[in-house]
C-alpha cells in the first residue's frame, strides 16, 4: 500500500512528572504519537495506557507507548528530555550535576543512535549545562539542540507582574534572559503589558521600582519556592507547558522568538556556549540568535549568569573526560 501521510513522533526521555505532563499535553494537542521512555520498568507502560484512555473522553488521536528500549524512540521528529532527578528542599540545581551528567551520556547516546534527526529540548537541571553536554553526547547540530528555562522564567515573571497590576497574564509579555538558575536575568525594559512598558504602567499604578526589585527577586526563586512547597520534587505543570510551546514552534515552523537556552556564537560577547538568549523557533530548529540592546546594568548581570555557566560546564568537563 503506498505511504500515507504520517503523523509526526514525539519522544519523552523521562515518564516522571514533567514527562507525564508532557505526554498529557501532546496528547491533548494532537501534535503527534508519543513514547513514553523511561529507565524505571513498567512506569512509562501504564502511564502511556492511563492517558491514552483519555483519548475518548478529550476526543484526541494519538497513539502513546510506553517503553524502556530506546528503539522505540527511532525517527523521533520531537524529543523532549526530562531524564535525571529533581531537587529536594534545600539543594541547589548545581547540586544535580553529577548524578544527571551520567543520564545525559546515556540519553545523549540514545538520541544519536536511534533519532539523529530530531530536535532535542533538554529540561534536566542543572539545564544550562545539562543542555551543553546533551549536545556533545549526542553530536546533533548546534541548532537542533536547545533547553528549555527562558519561557518558564519569563512566565513566572509575567504571572507575578500580571498580579502585582491587576491585569490579564495573557497581556504580560516578560522577558527573561541568562542561566536558569538564581543569576537569571529578568529584564524589564524590554517586558510589556499589551505594548505599556513595564516601567510606565508602574508610574501610572505608583509601583515603585523596589516593588519591582521584589518581583525581579521572586521571579529568580520561582523553582525554589515550588521546592519548598511541594517538599518532594519540583514544578512540571509550568515547565511542561513551557517545553510543549517550543516544540509546536518547531513542528509547526512558527518562527516564534522565545527565550531559549540556545547555542550563542559570537552574540552578547558569548562564543560556543548556552545561554538563555532570545531566539527564533521554526521548522530548521533555533533559526537565528536576537541580540537586544542591554543597560550596563543587564549587561553585567548576564555576566555574571553566563560565568556561572561556565563554571558548571569546568565542573562537567572534569566528570567526564570525553566532553
Ligand atoms: O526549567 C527547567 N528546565 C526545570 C527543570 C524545571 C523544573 C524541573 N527541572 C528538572 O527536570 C528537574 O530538576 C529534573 O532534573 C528534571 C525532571 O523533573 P521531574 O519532576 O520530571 O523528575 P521525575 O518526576 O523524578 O522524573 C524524572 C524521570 C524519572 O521517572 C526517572 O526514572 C527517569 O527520569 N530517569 C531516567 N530516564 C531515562 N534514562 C535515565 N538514565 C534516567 N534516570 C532517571
Amino acid at each position: 500500500m503506498a505511504q500515507g501521510v504520517a503523523r509526526k513522533k514525539i519522544a519523552l526521555i523521562g515518564s516522571g512528572m514533567i514527562g507525564g505532563t508532557l505526554a498529557h499535553l501532546a496528547a491533548k494537542k494532537e501534535m503527534g504519537d508519543i513514547v513514553l521512555f523511561d529507565i524505571a520498568e513498567g512506569m512509562p507502560q501504564g502511564k502511556a495506557l492511563d492517558l491514552s484512555q483519555c483519548g475518548p473522553i478529550e476526543g484526541f488521536d494519538a497513539k502513546i507507548t510506553g517503553s524502556n528500549d530506546y528503539a522505540d524512540i527511532a525517527g523521533a521528529d520531537v524529543v523532549i528530555v526530562t531524564a535525571g532527578v529533581p531537587r529536594k528542599p534545600g539543594m541547589s540545581r548545581d547540586d544535580l550535576l553529577g548524578i544527571n551528567l551520567k543520564v545525559m551520556k546515556s540519553v545523549g547516546e540514545g538520541i544519536k543512535n536511534n533519532c539523529p534527526e530530531a530536535f532535542v529540548i533538554c529540561i534536566t537541571n542543572p539545564l544550562d549545562a545539562m543542555v551543553w553536554a546533551l549536545r556533545e553526547f549526542s553530536g546533533l547540530p548546534h541548532n537542533k539542540v536547545v533547553g528549555m528555562a527562558g519561557v518558564l522564567d519569563s512566565a513566572r515573571f509575567a504571572t507575578f507582574l500580571a498580579w502585582e497590576f491587576g491585569v490579564s497574564a495573557k497581556d504580560v509579555n516578560a522577558f527573561v534572559l541568562g542561566g536558569h538558575g538564581d543569576t537569571m536575568v529578568p529584564v524589564l525594559s524590554y517586558s510589556t503589558i499589551n505594548g505599556i512598558p513595564v516601567g510606565d504602567l508602574a508610574k501610572i499604578r505608583g509601583v515603585d521600582q523596589a516593588r519591582l526589585d521584589e518581583i525581579v527577586k521572586r521571579t529568580r526563586g520561582g523553582g525554589g519556592e515550588i521546592v519548598g512547597l511541594l517538599g518532594n520534587g519540583s514544578a512540571y505543570y509550568a515547565p511542561a507547558t513551557s517545553a510543549i510551546s517550543m516544540a509546536e514552534a518547531y513542528l509547526g515552523d512558527q518562527k516564534r522568538i522565545l527565550p531559549c537556552a540556545a547555542y550563542v556564537e559570537g552574540k552578547y560577547d558569548v562564543d560556543g556556549l548556552y545561554v538563555g538568549v532570545p531566539a527564533v523557533i521554526g521548522g530548521n530548529g533555533i533559526e537565528d540568535v536576537i541580540e537586544i540592546e542591554l543597560s550596563d546594568e543587564e549587561k553585567s548581570n548576564l555576566k555574571v549568569s553566563v560565568d556561572a555557566v561556565e563554571e558548571l560546564l569546568e565542573a562537567c568537563k572534569n566528570m567526564d573526560s570525553s566532553l
